[in-house]
């Protein structure tokens, strides 16, 4: 990366930061825990059995890959296939699989903001299902939907996958959702995971894992803060705590202060009180209702709901009115 972009970049990681560290409560942003090490404990975290999330998806893609081709092309229509932040696409590929074997006449779109992992993803592509038609985008989710409902008259279908709707409160998932319906046209679709309200014991132990591993994913943003951003936390004078409001349905994860203290961050001393929390990332979870209710009021209807056998999460399909 050339060493300006560097630059910038940490730049907007130091202001958010301490904006974050100046709020209160404190918080600190979700979106800096994909660095390398970030990555690769979030690949752990998908391995892990509390973590029920991604097996369920999984699960549900086996079982219903057909109907989500018949609900995508009912008569064998042609269409994009547009995938917000692939990651390494270990689900979507039961999908591409099927839709391939099947002859589906589709183009398979991953957006993300990183080249990196789009380049990734299409050179395991093309080992694993080289007949795949694919066109790698990278950008911003709204300016490449924009783009492609201008240039195509092909139906869109966009999927948006793994409950990372999740980490939006359910005001913020209702504008993210009403902008791409504005991107789009009408009876274009948007196949949307979305993990559902259950009982708050499995909730919180999906991200309180007994390995720990979740612990370090959300404490990886304290080293991440003092190897970029010249911080002193000390790793041992704070703890992960996640809590989950069964009311909202939203699990928040935390940094806890186990003591009065101060750190450095960049230029600033920060203090912090014993039991003080820095939240870090909120995991939303949805009833059924709630997801009607977020469809309507972002332009879409609800067509189908597809479940995994625990009713533990669901792959919503919705059509844009
Ligand atoms: C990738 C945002 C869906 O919120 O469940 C996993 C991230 N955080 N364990 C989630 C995450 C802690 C994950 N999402």
């Amino acid at each position: 990366m050339p060493e300006t972009i560097e630059i910038i970049q940490n730049k907007t990681f130091l202001n958010d930061t301490l904006k974050g560290l100046k709020s209160k409560p404190k918080t600190l942003s979700s979106k800096y825990f994909y660095n390398k090490r970030g990555d690769e404990l979030f690949q752990q975290i998908m391995k892990l059995d509390e973590y029920y999330l991604t097996d369920a998806e999984y699960s549900i893609f086996e079982s219903q890959k057909d109907n989500i081709l018949k609900a995508f092309s009912p008569n064998g229509e042609d269409f994009n296939l547009v995938e917000f932040g692939a990651g390494d696409g270990y689900k979507t590929k039961v999908l591409l699989q099927h839709f391939v074997s099947e002859e589906a006449l589709f183009d398979y779109i991953p957006i993300d903001i990183s080249q990196h992992a789009l380049d990734g993803l299409a050179q395991s592509l093309a080992q694993t299902i080289p007949e795949l038609s694919i066109t790698p985008m990278q950008g911003d989710y709204f300016q490449v939907l924009d783009r492609l409902s201008h240039s195509s008259t092909r139906r869109n279908v966009i999927l948006f996958l793994g409950s990372n709707i999740g980490n939006f409160s359910f005001d913020q998932a209702q504008n993210f959702l009403s902008k791409i319906r504005e991107d789009i046209n009408t009876g274009d679709q948007l196949l949307i995971g979305v993990d559902l309200k259950k009982d708050p014991t499995k909730i919180l132990a999906a991200y309180n894992d007994s390995k720990g591993v979740t612990a370090a994913f959300n404490m990886n943003l304290l080293n991440r803060i003092n190897e970029e951003l010249g911080g002193n936390f000390n790793l041992e004078d704070f703890q992960h705590y996640p809590f989950y409001n069964p009311v909202t349905g939203e699990c928040k994860s935390a940094i806890m202060s186990l003591k009065d203290q101060e750190v450095l961050v960049g230029e600033e001393i920060i203090a912090f009180k014993k039991w003080e929390t820095m939240q870090t990332e909120i995991s939303k979870k949805y009833s059924t209702d709630e997801i009607q209710e977020l469809a309507e009021k972002c332009g879409f209807e609800v067509r189908y709901n597809l479940e995994d056998q625990n009713g533990y999460f669901v792959d919503s399909i919705w059509s844009a009115v």
